[in-house]
């Protein structure tokens, strides 16, 4: 069926002697779509070679950060002259200051914020932040939306929507799961509920207010007016999870294209230029609870490290330049114009749906507008599909539960090899 990839093969026998399923990630296993995990050799604009010499065209991007393109020279030559003045410090450095006053040109909500070290980091930390600043324990997120492994937000709806969450994950304690409550995305009159329920003891929502760990889901506007409502009514504080839609869905990310201003936000992948960065900021008076001004503790020793500042502010400084994410979000567009015109042509059951540079194909026969609808989509199809997919020469997330991302260099060439891919994989998936 698919390509032989023995050299990818016999890696992963060997990294499945030393870690856990051979991987650093468990997406990255291939258990959703079968097949082997691709080992990869290196990458170069829009493309991946793996360790066989298979050649692809990528659309996982690092899932996200690659948004230039792989291995951009002026990404590389400031890491390595960074690399040359020492790689980390551990004391304050005017490159984290010009990178957060470069972060505040794209996210002007963002009058304060920390450096950290992943996606994982910042959510995390935005969460205590909440949580001391409101003295409430109690959070709200919703189903399908992933925000790190941080054990607060690994916790899935309990029996009820209003009730106790349940841990998503062994070692996540059941008494620190109940004050995660979860609920449908989307579902504005859900949130009222719980919220007049028990809005006196709810710090915060959570959220991707357009998602990618579910596929691309678009918010409605009675959800977004719910969520400026429990703000006003509650007080609870509203947070966007923009680690994959910061300068993905937007420039500005998810708040400047939903025109919403969160009262934090968390930031990762982009930021970092391809390095390990998250970002969490927002209001100046909540902030102003982060110590060493406030009570609420959070530290990182490579925090605003050097090497990760250095491709952070390069990167961001080109995708500031005149017209660049539209261009790169117009290529989007084409490949997503592509993909509906061979699902209409094979009247295949599949909606593809998209926010910026970043798109999903759903093998579903109606929008998908919530994690149920996520779930009801042909996964087995999708398996098929991927492996297809790799063979074509094209390099999908290996999920049907994440999303696509588009770069700068992702040409005319590129956008026709990935519709042509496509046609052929929705003919030869089909059942
Ligand atoms: P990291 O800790 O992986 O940097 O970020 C966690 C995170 C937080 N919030 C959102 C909205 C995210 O999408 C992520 C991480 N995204 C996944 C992709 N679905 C990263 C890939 C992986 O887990 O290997």
């Amino acid at each position: 069926m698919g390509l032989s990839h023995p050299k990818s093969q016999a890696l992963l026998e060997r990294a499945r002697q030393v870690m856990p399923g051979g991987v650093n990630s468990p997406v990255r296993a291939f258990r959703a779509v079968g097949g082997t995990p691709l080992f990869i050799a290196e990458a170069k604009g829009a493309y991946l070679t793996d360790v066989d010499g298979q050649r692809y065209v990528d659309l996982v991007g690092t899932w996200g950060p690659a948004i230039l393109g792989h291995a951009r020279q002026e990404v590389v030559s400031a890491i390595c002259d960074a690399a040359q003045r020492g790689t980390s410090f551990g004391a304050p450095t005017e490159a984290e200051v010009t990178m957060a006053e470069v972060v505040q040109d794209f996210f002007p909500s963002i009058e304060m914020m920390r450096m950290v070290s992943s996606g994982t980091e910042a959510t995390m930390s935005a969460i205590r932040l909440a949580r001391g600043a409101t003295k409430r324990d109690g959070i709200v997120k919703f189903e399908g939306c992933y925000h790190g492994h941080v054990d607060s937000l690994l916790v899935k709806a309990g029996s009820g929507a209003a009730s106790f969450g349940e841990p998503d994950s062994a070692g996540v304690p059941a008494d620190l799961a109940q004050h995660t409550l979860t609920l449908p995305f989307n579902d504005g009159e859900g949130l009222r509920r719980l919220f007049a329920e028990k809005g006196e003891q709810l710090s915060c929502v959570i959220l991707e207010a357009i998602t990618g760990n579910m596929g691309v889901i678009l918010p409605t506007p009675d959800f977004l007016s719910a969520l400026e409502e429990v703000r006003e009514r509650y007080g609870a504080l509203i947070i966007f999870d923009e680690v994959m839609t910061g300068f993905r869905a937007h420039r500005g990310g998810a708040q400047a294209y939903l025109d919403f201003k969160p009262d934090l936000t968390c930031l990762g992948k982009v930021v970092g230029g391809g390095l390990p960065v998250g970002v969490y900021g927002g209001r100046a008076d909540l902030m102003s609870h982060i110590s060493p001004l406030g009570l609420v503790y959070q530290a990182g020793t490579l925090s605003g490290n050097p090497l990760a500042t250095a491709a952070g502010i390069t990167t961001l400084n080109i995708l500031k330049q005149p017209d660049f994410f539209e261009a790169i979000e117009a290529t989007t567009a084409s490949i997503e114009q592509g993909w509906n015109a061979a699902i209409k042509e094979g009247q295949h059951k599949a909606v593809v749906q998209r926010a910026g540079t970043m798109i999903t194909l759903f093998f579903s026969d109606k929008p998908v507008m919530n994690f149920d609808d996520a779930q009801a989509c042909d996964h087995e199809r999708f398996g098929r599909f991927h492996q297809i997919m790799l063979r074509e020469g094209v390099y999908l997330p290996p999920s049907g539960y994440e999303a696509c991302f588009v770069s700068a260099m992702h040409g005319q060439a590129e956008i026709d090899h990935i519709v042509n891919a496509a046609k052929i994989a929705l003919a030869e998936s089909a059942k």
